[in-house]
């Protein structure tokens, strides 16, 4: 939906106590699975007791009906996990998903119903670690499925 429909252009990027580095937010829209220092990562600044991570802020509110996290085929797959989406409607927490357990090099999958919302939040809750007890969560591309 962002890459294909919307244009990365035209939404916005937040980091929540956390800085992006290495690739930037576009690569994850670039339909490339980015390798090394050239895929995405966003690090977790400080000691944050509560949500970590980034958000996407859409132009309008679209129905959301899955994300696919596409994971680095060169290493650091497990950078996924933990990583808790939440969904938000005009600042409104309107969905969490469970969080992500399992990572792989290729799509990870998380199905959310049909929930309309205008900012998209990929965090790690409670300042935790993403998985190998890290925390930077680091993968390559991102697909938003969704509709008008
Ligand atoms: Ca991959
Ligand atoms: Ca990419």
């Amino acid at each position: 939906m962002i890459r294909d429909e919307i244009g990365v252009g035209n939404v916005t990027f937040n980091s929540y106590s956390s800085h992006n580095l290495y690739g930037n937010y576009a690569s994850l829209f670039d339909n490339v699975d980015n390798l090394n220092a050239a895929s995405f990562h966003e690090i977790r600044s400080g000691s944050p007791t509560g949500d970590w991570g980034f958000g996407i802020t859409l132009p309008t509110t679209y129905n959301i009906s899955s994300l696919i996290l596409d994971g680095r085929n060169d290493c650091c797959t497990n950078r996924i996990e933990n990583i808790v989406i939440r969904l938000y409607s005009c600042g409104t927490l309107v969905y969490s998903a469970p969080a992500i357990s399992s990572s792989t090099t290729g799509d990870t999958t998380v199905s959310i119903p049909n929930i309309r919302a205008d900012e998209i939040r990929l965090v790690v809750p409670n300042g935790g670690n993403t998985g190998g007890a890290q925390g930077v969560i680091n993968f390559s591309e991102l697909d938003v499925i969704g509709s008008d």
